[in-house]
């Protein structure tokens, strides 16, 4: 009996005008590599232009929750106030997050929701919330890559970074794709990565976060 996994190859969306973030962990840097190079791939292939993708990495998987979340609070900008208009956008999100800063009150984190940040004009008058398109990311990858050793240390990377990055999707609304592996060894990883040995060179998930990530991004859009 052959064995259906993962999305529909039919499920084809439209990535054209999606933004998309890549957040990694650098631990097991080999694997990672080629779940980042296959998450680009199905990005691009579904038409996410390179200059509205922004690869990150961070020393280990227990890192990516926190880059993740901050990911979500930097906006691409595109906002009139009475005195200035002013377009953030491009791949220097340091800058971009400087500019935020500067531009008055953008709210990091906090609890207050990313998606109405208070802004507050010039003015005085309080700025009409930042409608989602403007968000600064349709959806992050989170990307790393956990191999269990002796200690319980993976047990409690693990679920912390799972539950973490689940909190943070369903808190801000926007999409963060689990590219976590959580492997017992190396040849687990390896090989969901593409990377197997001999006759088992197994898949690259990375495809499918990209491809998960693009409909969740366009998913969004339309019920926002
Ligand atoms: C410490 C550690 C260990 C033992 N194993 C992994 C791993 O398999 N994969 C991974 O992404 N990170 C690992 N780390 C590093 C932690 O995720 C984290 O970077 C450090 O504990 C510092 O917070």
């Amino acid at each position: 009996m052959s064995e259906i996994k993962g999305p529909s190859p039919d499920a084809k969306v439209d990535g054209s005008s999606l933004r998309i973030a890549i957040v990694h962990a650098r631990w097991n840097k080999v694997i990672i590599d080629a779940l980042v190079a296959g998450a680009l791939k199905k990005l691009k292939e579904a038409g996410v232009k390179e200059s509205n993708i922004v690869v990150e990495s961070v020393p280990g998987s227990f890192e990516l929750p926190l880059a993740c979340s901050r990911y979500m609070s930097i906006f691409f900008v595109s906002y009139t106030y009475s005195d200035c208009d002013r377009m953030i956008a491009g791949s220097h999100i340091q800058a971009a997050s400087n500019e935020a800063d500067l531009l008055g009150g953008l709210n990091f984190g906090s609890g207050s929701g990313i998606l109405s940040p208070k802004f507050p004009s010039r003015s005085g008058t309080p700025a009409p919330a930042i409608p989602s398109a403007n968000q600064a990311f349709d959806a992050v990858i989170a990307i790393g890559v956990l191999i269990k050793g002796a200690t319980m240390h993976f047990e409690y990377i693990c679920d912390a970074v799972s539950h973490s990055l689940m909190k943070i999707q369903v808190d801000t609304g926007v999409p963060v794709i689990f590219g976590v592996l959580t492997a017992l060894n190396d040849d687990q990883a390896l090989e969901r990565a593409g990377l197997g040995k001999g006759d088992k060179t197994g898949h690259n998930h990375g495809e499918e976060w990209g491809l998960a990530a693009v409909e969740m991004g366009s998913h969004v859009r339309r019920w926002n």
